[in-house]
């Protein structure tokens, strides 16, 4: 059996770059392989330029230090007193973290502590991830055989817009990482997530094969991950895959996650050019038929839980998910 070790060698990542040459059919190959049996790749030299993002990580970063941190370090005394006296912690993330809201209507104008340098660069910022998401989406209708666009226009419910926001995180070290983990495993709920994370400290995992492989850092990469919508739409041809974020004791591990998922009141079912494939297959439509946002009413309440039973609960006559 491989080893996580040795699967991170393997790891899929793109030279965005190769996609205008001879190889790109090499390229696509290894994307539709990491969709179909990895769930995440990296890419490099995806047009988004280094300076931005090494400015979007300076001020990410001295965010952190200025206006998170002492609020971080009494949440970090407080549960590691709890974990150390015996207490049960872990249903707690060891990370601090705040949203940006971009689509369909920005938040950056209403959130506190930032200073309009910080809002500038997130704009842009922004704006280039919801390109490169876009681009993104087209090469997997690609590999998929669906027209140009298809995703894009399956996301955009009534207002034309996707959902789309950034969650900024720090992963501060944590002395006992036995205790808590930076974040618990769950599959994403939405479309695509690209990620800006550290390039120096590690922590973030997918499991694959049964085993946790990290996503290996790399200077400048965008990280991908298909999240639950896209496995119905793709009628489980790909799949959202579980993560997890580890604590250490050492390094605080920027992560910079943007979600680029469906309007809330976007129809998702399974594209039915995928479902004809199945048919022939007689495998059918697995996948239910649902408006996004009763998805997220569900998610929020079952995101640290196996997402099999959230589709269930989405096909209309199921009986909704016990909640405790
Ligand atoms: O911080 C990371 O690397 C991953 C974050 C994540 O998985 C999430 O917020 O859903
Ligand atoms: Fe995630």
């Amino acid at each position: 059996m491989a080893t996580a070790a040795a699967a991170s060698l393997s790891f899929p990542v793109i030279n965005m770059e190769k996609l205008e040459t001879e190889e790109r059919g090499a390229a696509m190959e290894v994307i539709r392989d990491a969709c179909e049996n990895w769930g995440f790749f990296e890419l490099l030299n995806h047009g988004i330029s280094h300076e931005l993002m090494d400015e979007v990580e300076r001020v990410s970063k001295a965010h952190y230090k200025d206006r998170r941190e002492d609020r971080f370090k009494e949440f970090a005394a407080r549960t590691l007193e709890a974990g150390e006296r015996g207490a049960d912690v872990k249903d707690v993330d060891w990370e601090s973290t705040f949203f940006v809201r971009h689509l369909p209507a920005s938040n950056l104008a209403d959130l506190p502590d930032l200073d309009d340098h910080y809002r500038q660069v997130m704009k842009e910022f922004a704006s280039e991830i919801e390109k490169l998401s876009e681009r993104v989406l087209d090469l997997l209708c690609e590999n998929l055989g669906l027209e140009k666009g298809y995703l894009k226009q399956a996301f955009a419910g009534s207002k034309g817009s996707p959902t789309f926001g950034t969650k900024v995180s720090s992963y501060p070290p944590c002395p006992r990482p036995d205790l808590v983990d930076g974040l618990r495993a769950h599959t994403d709920a939405g479309g695509v997530i690209l990620l800006f994370q550290d390039d120096q400290v590690s922590g973030l995992q997918l499991l694959k094969d049964g085993e946790w492989v990290d996503v290996p850092p790399m200077r400048h990469a965008i990280v991908v991950n298909i999240g639950d919508q896209l496995e119905v739409i793709t009628n489980g041809q790909y799949k959202s895959v579980l993560h997890r974020v580890l604590t250490r004791p050492d390094g605080n591990r920027m992560s910079i996650a943007s979600f680029y998922n469906p309007g809330a009141d976007a129809v998702i079912f399974p594209a039915p050019a995928l479902v004809e494939v199945a048919e022939e297959e007689e495998a059918g439509a697995v996948y239910p038929r649902f408006v996004f946002e009763d998805y997220m009413n569900l998610y929020v309440r079952h995101k640290f839980e196996a997402k099999e039973p959230r589709f269930e609960a989405m096909k209309s006559d199921a009986a909704p998910i016990a909640t405790a």
